[in-house]
């Protein structure tokens, strides 16, 4: 049991009365076989794969049966339908429901699309998979969120950016010629939680992909994934058409550069008819733009938008920008750079905004930016890969994380205007609703390196699709279907999983501490790191001095804070009121200032790092209990990595509080287990083991 088929593992069903109830409501797959295009025929196939894993040999009822198909397709659905009067009017909704009668069940799994009955196959899949019963079954569903898509920071070189789960699955050298066959699992994994579009290249951008050989090679992935109903999409790098095209601007209003663009766009689409669109990284960490040429953000996106309109294409366009003069404070930027430009995006133009102002930092307040461009449709952006938390050897199940962001309520449109609803249009009413996650899936035999990291890649698809879907429900199903349905194995890991987002916090970045990771790589802790740019230093982010700690970004500082809403802006700009979680984000406080329990916060801040450890050690106990309950090989991996999580917490823990220690002067708590060594050892150790990633000593 090597975590290769992750979710999808159709182990046969030992739990004798429930296999019994589905054997006899289950019966003869009925397809009606005209117009069985291809997404009809993967629906098929995977229904048959999961039935026959699920229920063995065991032999099915002969009076049931079980349609599958469209309304258009199968005229048997066609007349279900409409005696009960159903019709669809959303995009990929499903419909699957049995229909019982004494001794004979009639299951349909149907949609308002091919793509639908795919989502409808997979749903009800994971209904038998999670033990549910057969009796009653009624499950319907539409995506809140039209695109839903995972960026992969892939180089053209196979090296993942920000990644350790293996090299990155595109074969490129081997393409268009062979198919790898783990694709098409990546795909029937992507499909089973919704995700439709995948973005194949690295932000910072290469611009050979847009080369005719590139673009063959992009077409036989766009081909293995279509039937899955997962369109692909490119990076493109802004000055492309000076490095690929030979021209002398990539200035976004120039004819020729314009001209340069089309083509490029048009000879794409003959390759791949449906062609997802450009993501786009510019202006940004020393990435080309339109700025160079004193055109904006609007400018540049624009100019693509129009290229790929014609075709049905979009442009995501980020807006994690920030160049290289320093303004004040970086959070800014975005807000000021991107609300100057609402009104003037394209419809299909669409810009795509990281969770916080920041960059994925463990925990971020949301992103100020969202709400505040009633014109512009806004992309979520998520980092499904752990690069601030632990990369893939600690276990961090970030649906809690997500969900903090998406119930955000930004105060736009008066209270309720949160984050997941600016997102899915309901705020201003946009299209090309889009839902971005950076990727943590590479080569490694389970994907994504800790078995548990794949709970992560499942929990972005299933609230792209439902963002109303609750960290506990995904943990649930996730668990059920990965390891087993016993109780005392779901209620283990569920523990675990929903616990583990607020742990890492607490012992690498709490109370709003940011930033402060180690130079270079981001796995370890550098609080102490203060060479070069100021913004990717540390000391510039937690500003502690013998008065105290904290970015103050209230108007007494830089007023970051001044970007939200004023019913925000009202509740944390005052220390006594914020969401202690956010506290150091906002405010510069005393160490001795009271805390909500009553502590000062420098004891609180020892306490919580201190917790954080001590949460890892109880964690490794309970994923003891769990021999025997679970495979003998993932059990293993986890309990591997749980002990090297311990010891870096406590790494965390040592470096942090040692080097806060010289600025608050104040003796560690009692119950803290005071570090093992001088802040010097800690500042000196390095992480070499890393071969192959861009920050080369990750
Ligand atoms: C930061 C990463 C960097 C990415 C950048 C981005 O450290 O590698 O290129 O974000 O999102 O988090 O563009």
């Amino acid at each position: 049991e090597d975590g290769y088929r992750l979710w999808l593992r159709y182990e046969s069903i030992q739990k004798q009365e429930i296999l019994d109830s589905y054997l006899s409501n289950i019966g003869t797959v009925d397809i009606a076989q005209k117009d069985l295009n291809p997404t009809l025929r993967v629906a098929a196939d995977e229904l048959q794969k999961g039935l026959s894993g699920l229920l063995g040999s065991g032999e099915r009822s002969n009076k049931s049966r079980l349609l599958i198909g469209t309304a258009s397709q199968n005229p048997k659905i066609a007349k279900i339908l409409e005696k009960q009067n159903t019709n669809f009017d959303q995009k990929d909704e499903y419909l699957v429901f049995a229909d019982s009668k004494s001794k004979q069940t009639t299951i349909v799994i149907t949609g308002s699309s091919d793509q639908a009955v795919l989502y409808g196959v997979f749903a009800f899949l994971r209904h038998l998979q999670t033990h549910q019963p057969i009796e009653g079954l009624s499950l319907r569903s539409a995506p809140r969120v039209e695109n839903r898509i995972l960026n992969h920071w892939d180089n053209l070189t196979r090296t993942i950016e920000r990644s350790m789960s293996g090299a990155s699955l595109w074969n490129w050298f081997d393409l268009p010629y062979y198919i790898e066959p783990y694709y098409i699992d990546y795909a029937r994994a992507c499909a089973s939680v919704g995700i439709n579009g995948t973005v194949l290249t690295n932000v910072n951008a290469n611009s050979t992909v847009l080369h005719p050989q590139f673009i063959e090679k992009v077409a036989a992935l766009a081909d293995t994934f279509r039937p899955y109903g997962i369109r692909v999409y490119l990076t493109a790098r802004f000055s492309a058409p000076i490095e690929l095209g030979g021209l002398d601007s990539a200035d976004p209003l120039d004819p020729v550069v314009i001209k340069w663009w089309n083509d490029k766009v048009a000879e794409i689409y003959e390759y791949v008819p449906d062609f997802g669109g450009f993501l786009v990284k510019a202006n940004s960490e020393g990435q080309p733009g339109p700025q160079k040429y004193g055109r904006d953000h609007a400018d540049g996106a624009n100019m693509l938008a129009d290229a790929l309109a014609p075709h049905g294409g979009i442009v995501m366009w980020r807006a994690f920008v920030y160049d290289f003069e320093i303004k004040e404070d970086r959070h800014k930027q975005a807000y000021t750079e991107f609300t100057n430009l609402d009104g003037r995006f394209r419809e299909n133009a669409i810009v795509q905004t990281k969770n916080g102002a920041i960059d994925f930092m463990p925990r971020e307040p949301y992103h100020p930016l969202f709400g505040a461009t009633p014109e512009t449709t806004q992309a979520l952006e998520l980092q499904i890969t752990q690069e601030y938390l632990g990369g893939d050897v600690h276990l961090a199940y970030l649906a809690p994380m997500w969900r903090e962001v998406l119930n955000a309520d930004t105060f736009a449109q008066g209270k309720g205007s949160t984050v997941a609803k600016v997102i899915d249009g309901s705020v201003f009413s946009h299209k090309n609703t889009t839902f971005a996650g950076v990727s943590n899936a590479g080569n490694e035999r389970n994907w994504t390196g800790h078995p548990i990291a794949a709970s992560n890649w499942y929990a972005f698809g299933r609230l792209a699709w439902d963002h109303t879907l609750s960290s506990e429900q995904i943990a649930d199903e996730w668990i059920r279907m990965t390891f087993n349905n016993q109780s005392e194995v779901v209620d283990t890991i569920a523990n675990i999983m929903l616990a583990s987002h607020q742990t890492v916090v607490d012992y690498s970045m709490p109370l709003g501490l940011h930033h402060i990771m180690a130079e270079g790589h981001h796995y370890g802790p550098g609080p102490w790191f203060d060479q070069g740019r100021p913004d990717w230093t540390s000391v510039y982010y937690h500003r502690a001095d013998e008065a105290g700690i904290g970015f103050d970004r209230t108007e007494s500082g830089t007023n970051a804070l001044g970007q939200y809403f004023p019913e925000r802006v009202a509740k944390w700009s005052d220390p006594e009121q914020i969401d202690e979680r956010y506290l150091l984000w906002f405010h510069h406080v005393s160490w001795d200032f009271e805390m909500d329990s009553g502590e000062t916060l420098w004891n609180e801040l020892c306490l919580t790092y201190q917790r954080g450890v001590n949460d890892v050690a109880k964690w490794i106990q309970e994923w003891d209990g769990l021999s025997g309950k679970i495979d003998a090989q993932r059990h293993a991996r986890v309990a591997a990595m749980l002990i090297r999580q311990h010891a870096d917490a406590i790494f965390w823990k040592d470096a942090c509080l040692s080097y806060f220690q010289t600025f608050s002067k104040r003796p560690y708590p009692k119950s803290i287990t005071p570090p093992e060594n001088d802040l010097e050892h800690y500042k000196n150790f390095k992480l070499y083991h890393v071969p192959g990633h861009p920050a080369e000593q990750w």
